[in-house]
């Protein structure tokens, strides 16, 4: 028997709880911060968001799990202690942000918030429709989530090129790389999605210099962005002043560098502008608390975890 610690902010823990209960009932589960225990005894934390300094006081720790695929907030953490960090690949999350992107790709593509505002004005126009082919969507970061989200879109009969830090073969998809391949990603890019992990080097990547790079005279007639990857990627003044432009026809955002986004925020009452919260690929107990176990009987077994961050490139 070991002794699992969940300490989960953002999100209600009890589904959590209750679905590691159901799983594992030959391990200890603990719940922060009101059912922690002796601390000397906990063996791996499963946390979402947990307070900074938090996981240092497991003296006995011997992997954390984060909750989401993204670790971010941990790798943020002075005081993580030194071991596994494992995040979450799992093909239900994987499908959930591929439903997410390929919806916002085809509300562009299809025009749909266009037809929305027409409804609201009883008029009936009909405008002319690119074909899929002819429109590039340009997904940055082509790891579990923006490999998956690019040969669907691919599938369903879009041009995608893909960026990532490191060379990549897609079969089907133009694949550019490094800062060196960036230019030139962007410039054929209508439709860009953003699925890159918040670390030092992508900081501020969607700023307007990028955004004005943009193809915005393609089958599309305007380029839009898809944020789904994390806040600190984007720069909320440049793409409402690549909105105003006209560099940026209609921009998706799912991540904000201050979430919530504030109610005073100009993005909320913006007409090219879709919000929504932090939801593109919601992680539920259901699927995910499984994938955690699976893990703990691997390194219980003493095999390396899989998918763990690797500390010198923060993901
Ligand atoms: P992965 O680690 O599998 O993939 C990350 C990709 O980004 C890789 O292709 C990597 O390149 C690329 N990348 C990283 N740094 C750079 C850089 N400096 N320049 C160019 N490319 C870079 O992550 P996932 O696909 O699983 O997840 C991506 C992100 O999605 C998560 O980190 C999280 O922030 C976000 N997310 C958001 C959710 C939401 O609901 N909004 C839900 C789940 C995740 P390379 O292949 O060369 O390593
Ligand atoms: C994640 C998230 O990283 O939900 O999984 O943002």
């Amino acid at each position: 028997m070991s002794s699992i610690l969940l300490a989960i902010m953002g999100w209600d823990p009890k589904g959590w709880e209750q679905r590691f209960r159901a799983l594992a009932p030959q391990h200890d589960i603990r719940v922060w911060p009101d059912a922690v225990g002796d601390p000397a005894g906990i063996r791996y934390a499963c946390v979402w968001k947990p307070p900074a300094g938090l996981l240092a006081g497991f003296p006995n720790l011997k992997a954390v799990f984060s909750l989401g695929a993204g670790a971010d907030d941990l790798m943020a953490d002075p005081k993580l202690p030194d071991v596994p960090v494992v995040r979450i690949v799992d093909p239900d999350l994987t499908m959930r942000m591929t439903e997410y992107v390929v919806l916002h790709v085809l509300m562009c593509h299809r025009r749909q918030r266009m037809y929305d505002s027409q409804q609201r004005e009883r008029v009936w126009h009909e405008h002319s429709q690119p074909v899929a082919g002819e429109v590039v969507v340009g997904v940055m970061g082509l790891g579990v989530l923006g490999a998956s989200a690019a040969q669907m879109l691919q599938r369903i009969g879009f041009k995608v090129a893909g960026w990532s830090r490191r060379l990549k073969t897609l079969p089907g998809i133009e694949t550019f790389h490094g800062p060196q391949g960036l230019e030139a990603f962007l410039h054929q890019s209508e439709i860009l999605v953003c699925l890159l992990p918040a670390t030092p080097a992508t900081r501020g990547i969607i700023n307007f210099d990028h955004l004005r790079k943009l193809k915005k005279h393609g089958a599309l007639q305007g380029a839009y962005l898809i944020n789904a990857g994390r806040g600190s990627l984007q720069v909320d003044a440049d793409i409402l002043a690549a909105l105003e432009e006209g560099a940026l026809a209609g921009a998706i955002l799912d991540v904000f560098p201050t979430e919530p986004l504030p109610v005073e925020s100009p993005l909320w009452g913006h007409p090219k502008v879709t919000i929504t919260p932090h939801n593109a690929a919601q992680a539920v107990p259901q699927t995910l608390a499984m994938s955690v176990l699976q893990q703990i009987d691997r390194i219980e077994l003493g095999h390396p975890p899989e998918n763990t961050i690797d500390r010198t490139t923060g993901y």
